[in-house]
Formats: structure tokens, sequence, C-alpha cells
């Protein structure tokens, strides 16, 4: 019998988040799509990997949370992991990149944001696809494109993005939109911000093109898997995981340590 386990952990911001662990011996897997921004809810996930679980490992889930958990349990974790880490929303000690959400900010308080930032401190700017086109042309003739690592998500239209990405040639990164745009006719792709618990895989990278792993809010044992892809798929990229410094309970008795710019495990 393969057990698993619901649960449901406290988030920095009150906000709560569930999952469920599944176990097959000494493995472990994270089954927790993000509200929002999964296809599928929790409680369908639930659902297809108490089913499925006790015919682990000769079952293809459906489901991509699902899926991305269970291709944990093919991988243990490793005893010791380094990965560098991108922090979120706020400049930390020791962390040399931040990503700034700035999909819901005028472009006054993004430039306000931009500039308190240290010229030390690399700089990603999130914008869930949220800005108009002109909003964009407006902040990027503010700022040399140098000073960022790249724009994330910058555009909803296809056609928007195309344009943006030949008039400016500024480094562009793809996050939602990977499953539904043809990526590698970008001609400023700068990088895919890969969230597996969400696509359920790893989509393919162009040559050239910088795979970084993004967490969404996993508990401690999805975040020990995501860094292991991450030194497994590009060791020397600064990868997204500090949504796991908004976790407060974690289900691991032991945590990883997230501070000065690296998640560092050694159990
Ligand atoms: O849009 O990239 C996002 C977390 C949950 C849901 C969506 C997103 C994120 C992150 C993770 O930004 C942190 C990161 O990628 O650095
Ligand atoms: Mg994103």
């Amino acid at each position: 019998m393969n057990p698993c386990h619901e649960y449901k952990i406290l988030l920095r911001n009150g906000q709560m988040r569930e999952g469920l662990i599944v176990q097959v011996g000494d493995r472990f897997g994270d089954v927790c799509p993000l509200p929002g921004f999964s296809r599928e809810t929790f409680a369908e996930s639930a659902e297809e990997a108490k089913r499925l679980l006790p015919q682990f490992p000769h079952v293809k889930p459906r489901l991509p949370s699902v899926q991305f958990a269970f291709d944990c349990l093919r991988h243990p974790i490793p005893d010791k992991m380094v990965v560098n880490v991108c922090a979120l929303n706020e400049v930390k000690p020791g962390f040399s990149c931040v990503k700034l959400k700035v999909g819901n900010l005028s472009l006054e308080e993004t430039v306000r944001r931009i500039e308190q930032v240290p010229q030390t401190v690399r700089l990603r700017l999130d914008f869930n696809r949220q800005w108009p086109l002109e909003k964009l042309f407006e902040l990027t003739q503010l700022f040399p494109k140098k000073r960022f690592d790249y724009l994330e998500e910058p555009t909803r239209l296809w056609s928007d993005l195309l344009l943006f990405s030949t008039k400016t040639n500024f480094p562009i990164a793809l996050d939602e939109s990977i499953p539904e745009f043809p990526y590698d006719e970008l001609p400023s792709l700068e990088a895919l911000v890969v969230k597996p618990t969400i696509l359920g895989g790893i989509p393919k990278c162009p040559d050239g093109v910088r795979l970084v792993f993004s967490s969404a809010y996993e508990s401690g044992f999805g975040i020990l898997h995501l860094a292991r892809l991450s030194l497994e798929h590009a060791p020397h990229e600064v990868h997204g995981l500090d949504t796991y410094s908004q976790v407060q309970n974690d289900v691991l008795k032991q945590r990883p340590e997230l501070s000065a710019g690296k998640l560092t495990w050694t159990h």
C-alpha cells in the first residue's frame, strides 16, 4: 500500500495552500496545483492521484500536477544540494538577483521600484501578461536593456509580443505562454521560466535559451524536487524558488535553508 497524506500549509501572506504528498517506499511527490495558474483543481488532482497511486509505476496521470508528482516518485532527493535562487519581490541580503512582480503596478510605481534596486543586483520583471504595449514601450525607453536579465510575460497577445521583441530586442522570458505560443519564433527570447508543478513536465528549450525553474508555493517536498531538477538541467542558473520563503509551517521537519542567494539542503 502506497501511502498519501493531505496537507494544508500557511503562507506568510495569510493564504492557505493545500496539497497531497504521495509516497512510494522512501520516495515522495507533491501534488499541489496552484489556483489561478493550474488548469485543474486540487480536488481533481487529489482524486486522480489517490486512484492511480496503487498502480504506480505502471500509470500515466492525465493532470499536470499529478504527472509532476508521479515523475518525482521516480527520483530520489539528493542528500546534498546548493541551488542559486532569485529573490522574489524584495532585495534580500546576499541575493544577486531579484524578480519584481509588476503586473498590477503603474508605470511610475514600476520605475520607482526598479530604481530602488542596487545596480549590483540583477533584475527580472514579471508582468504576468498584464501590460499594454504602449506602457511597455514607455518603460523600456527609460532603461538600457542591459539592466535586465529579462522581462517575463510582458503582454497577452502573441502579435504584441512579436512586435515588442522585434522593435526593442529586449530580452524576454515566457512562463504561462509556453503551452500556447510558438516561442522559438521570438527574436529576443532569453529564457523559459518553467513551473513543472503547473506544466506537468519540462518543455523543449531552444538552443541558447536559458532554462529557469520556478516554484509555485509547493511544500518542502516539491521544492526539493525542483532543486534537484534545477541542478540536473541548469546547475549554474539562478532559479526562481523563493516562494518557499513564504511557507510558514512546512510538512518537512528538517527544512532546506533559503538564505544568501542559495537554497541549501543537507540531509
Ligand atoms: O508568475 O512567475 C509567476 C509563483 C506562483 C505563480 C506564478 C508565478 C510565481 C513566481 C515564482 O513568480 C517565483 C519565480 O519565478 O521567481
Ligand atoms: Mg511568471
